[in-house]
């Protein structure tokens, strides 16, 4: 049985769509949309569709796409199959990016334009007051450029709920957690004062997409408007939470943010199949937890993860804390897909125990005041 926490339960609204988790990448590709099945099945068999509005996602028109992407790019993805990409004209798989991480599969483009539909409509209900949390989490596909998909991503679904969400708010904050640099975003809003982005990644200069130093921090208007926190393999959970809520705190209360967008990769746990971080599931969700407790209006969207019992775990035990609920620890025994959980059938089993942590406590602690020097600037 599930239970209400202590904390406050917002109106949150849960935007999903059984279709976006029946594509597949190919074979050998780590995204699997199959992973959002997993979570929608975990969420409802613990019972928590009934303290949420439910919508089915519906598809992003051309028009809504075109608010960021080129039109060039947008008519190359509405055109190009499965079937026609061997007969484009040579130079296009390069122009446009295609290849292993960004393949042609069938139905890409209405997988495409499902997730950002979902993170379009999510927007819509923190503006116009319906929802003070709104969930999407086929949504956070975050390295896709104005003209090019990059890292699995094709459109940019937080770029285009940003730029949806800035027409009635002056400050929007862009949060992300996943294991890899939220590039496409911070070069979105590179400029702008407006959107303030902050990452925090694994850096090292060859980890994918190769970006975010701490040296990029904006530029003309936006400068010191994007905080890069790069880190090394094996972070672990206190040193993750402590630098976390040490770096956010001071951000939020200075840069006054009117609505905060948060990606929650779950590429950042440990024994994921592409990162090489050490968290476990509750330490993810405390960053979650810290985001929601300062009350002010959140789209939270997902991203990467490429072990989907655990990015499924993760996401429900998310979906669990923004909704005010608390979870037991075994897994709902009816539900769909059960084999997929043992042999703990834990909502939480423990997966920080793989790596070596490359973060030195002084290394953390120089990361964390170079951070707040940053923050700094925002007072003036
Ligand atoms: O490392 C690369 C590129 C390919 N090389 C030329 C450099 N690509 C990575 C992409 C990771 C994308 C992460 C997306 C997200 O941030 C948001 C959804 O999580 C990559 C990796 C890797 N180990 O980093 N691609 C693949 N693995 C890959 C493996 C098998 C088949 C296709 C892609
Ligand atoms: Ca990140
Ligand atoms: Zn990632």
């Amino acid at each position: 049985k599930i239970e209400f926490g202590t904390d406050y339960s917002p109106d949150v609204s849960y935007h999903f769509n059984s279709k976006v988790s029946e594509f597949h990448y190919g074979v050998r590709h780590p995204m699997k949309p199959f992973r959002l099945m997993l979570t929608d099945h975990l969420v409802s068999g613990y019972g928590l569709h009934n303290y949420m509005d439910l919508y089915e996602t519906r598809a992003a028109s051309r028009e809504e796409l075109l608010e960021f992407h080129s039109k060039d790019y947008i008519d190359f993805l509405s055109k190009v199959t499965p079937d026609t990409v061997s007969k484009l004209p040579r130079g296009s798989l390069e122009k446009f990016n295609i290849g292993d991480d960004c393949p042609i599969f069938q139905g890409f483009y209405d997988y495409s334009v499902l997730y950002a539909g979902a993170s379009l409509d999510a927007s819509r209900k923190l503006l116009n007051g319906q929802s003070e949390i709104a969930i999407n989490w086929s949504g956070g596909l975050h390295h896709a450029k104005k003209s090019s998909p990059s890292g699995f991503c094709y459109v940019n679904d937080i770029v285009l709920s940003i730029i949806n969400l800035l027409r009635f708010h002056p400050r929007v904050l862009y949060i992300d957690i996943d294991i890899h640099h939220g590039d496409g975003v911070q070069e979105a809003f590179y400029t702008t004062d407006r959107v303030f982005t902050v990452s925090f990644h694994k850096y090292n200069g060859e980890f994918f997409p190769g970006t975010g130093n701490f040296d990029e921090l904006g530029c003309s208007e936006g400068k010191h408007f994007a905080l890069n926190v790069p880190l090394e393999d094996g972070i672990d959970d206190d040193s993750y939470i402590n630098l976390f809520k040490g770096v956010m705190d001071p951000l939020i209360t200075s840069y006054k943010p009117t609505v905060i967008i948060q990606q929650c990769g779950a590429d950042s746990l440990g024994h994921d199949r592409l990162g090489c971080f050490n968290l476990n599931i509750k330490a993810h969700g405390e960053c979650v937890k810290f985001i929601k407790s300062f009350g002010i209006p959140m789209l939270v969207v997902g991203g990467g993860g490429y072990t989907p019992r655990n990015v499924s775990r993760l996401w429900t035990y998310e979906t669990g804390i923004l909704s005010g609920m608390i979870l037991p620890e075994s897994l709902p025994e009816d539900s769909p897909f059960r084999e997929w959980f043992g042999p703990d059938y834990s909502l939480y089993p423990t997966l920080g125990d793989l790596y070596e942590n490359k973060n030195s406590k002084k290394f953390l602690e120089n990361v964390r005041i170079r951070c707040l020097e940053r923050i700094r600037y925002l007072q003036g």
